[in-house]
């Protein structure tokens, strides 16, 4: 599971990257500064089990802070697409490519409008135009690598029997898609089951759903901290007419105090509202958290840019944490860890799915579980719950 940056250049993208992985990449005010893909990893925070339950974890795969579980997510910061990066425009094509596995996307947008389409400095440029174009990049993109051979496959489709959705999902593994999302894209549409018989604008239709599922998208209205209200406001009325999330971002800020925690001078906890003084800094390193105060946190209540994480893997992916452990009464492992591990599961998911994602053999061998909190034996038609603590119980090998 990957979360993608994307967005045309200059908008922040990488800003927003390095704070939210703490990976020091070019920041620039050029286009093109990022020519691959960097990739990091960044944190979706949740309530730990233990502040419910008063318990001391000993984290294995995660890490654990004030009552909340830091839970490791794999982002990409993919190079600035301009119009026409589909046609290979600004090595479009090849900054493309780099979305094929994510699985949610953080669209990150210039608020201030300050940033043309082609990512060089303005002083009018409308941001909701972004939000189309993005889209339409990767739906045209998207919509390539469909037709790649398409009237062919079709006829072979129909004419070999093949599952319809099987077939199309194989066709587009290379970007993620699973056969449930094409199912769910032809019966939103009501497509025919012969899909020699569609047109090009259910084609084009066709693809435009199964973006919408398979790479569900999140924005960022960054560098809000420069932002009017009214720009800040317009930016999200608009794009939640399009059924986006829209959250103010300043990646800028959140970068300063992510490392000004981390070289000791404040104590900061992303997606807070405040941070606490630890050291003495210059004036100048004074002035600034002061300004981020001012302009962001007391503003917006914080930088927005956990939030963005948060939400795209919780709401966007629908993903919820669930701890198995082997001592369902010690909440632990075999060796007395409690709550080792944190595994993101999709909603709906149940305690075989967890078994699977443990190991593969506890899958193949799994015969029931139980719910630590109720000690309630649950089997198949259970779904697992945010936070579930489950005991898994196996078949000896
Ligand atoms: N005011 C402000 N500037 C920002 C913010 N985020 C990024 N920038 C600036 O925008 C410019 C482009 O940033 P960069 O991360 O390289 O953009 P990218 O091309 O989208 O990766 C740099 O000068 C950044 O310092 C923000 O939240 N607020
Ligand atoms: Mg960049």
């Amino acid at each position: 599971m990957e979360v993608g940056v994307v967005g045309k250049p200059n908008v922040g993208k990488s800003t927003f990257f390095s704070a939210a992985t703490l990976v020091d990449v070019d920041i620039a005010n050029y286009p093109f500064t990022t020519i691959e893909a960097n990739v990091g990893v960044t944190y979706a925070i949740a309530e730990h089990p233990c502040k419910e339950l008063g318990c001391r974890a000993n984290p294995q795969n995660y890490e654990y802070k004030d009552g909340t579980a830091l839970v490791p997510v794999k982002m990409i910061d993919v190079a600035g697409l301009v119009p026409g990066a589909h046609e290979g425009r600004g090595l479009g094509n090849k900054f493309l490519d780099d979305l094929r596995m994510a699985s949610a996307l953080i669209h990150v947008i210039d608020a201030t409008g300050k940033t043309d389409a082609e990512g060089q400095p303005t002083d009018h440029h409308d941001p909701v135009e972004d939000i189309e174009f993005l889209e339409r990049e990767i739906d045209y993109w998207m919509l390539g690598i469909l037709k790649k051979g398409w009237e062919k496959f079709a006829k072979r489709i129909k004419l070999q029997h093949m599952k319809l959705e099987q077939a199309i999902a194989d066709h587009l593994s290379g970007i993620g898609v699973k056969e449930g999302d094409v199912w769910e894209a032809i019966h939103r549409l009501g497509l025919g089951d012969d899909p020699t018989k569609w047109t090009d604008d259910e084609l084009f239709a066709f693809v435009r759903e199964l973006r919408k599922i398979n790479k569900p998208m999140i924005i960022a209205a960054n560098k809000a901290d420069a932002a009017s209200d009214e720009q800040i406001e317009r930016l999200k009325k608009e794009g939640e007419k399009r059924g986006y999330i829209v959250i103010p971002t300043s990646a800028a800020a959140e970068l300063t105090l992510r490392k000004a925690a981390r070289a000791g001078f404040i104590d900061y906890i992303p997606g807070s509202s405040d941070f606490k003084v630890l050291k003495k800094m210059n004036p100048q390193q004074e002035k600034a958290l002061q300004l981020i105060k001012e302009r962001v946190l007391e503003r917006f209540g914080s930088t927005g840019v956990q939030e963005v994480i948060n939400r795209a893997v919780f709401e966007l992916l629908k993903l919820i944490p669930v701890y198995p452990v082997q001592d369902e009464n010690k909440l632990a492992d075999q060796f007395g860890n409690v709550l080792p591990h944190v595994y993101l599961l999709p909603k709906g998911s149940t305690p075989r799915d967890l078994a699977y994602k443990v190991h593969t053999d506890l899958g193949r061998t799994f015969l029931y579980a139980v719910n630590a909190r109720t000690h309630r034996r649950v089997g198949d038609d259970y779904q697992l719950e945010f936070n579930d603590i489950i005991k898994i119980v196996a078949t000896a090998k």
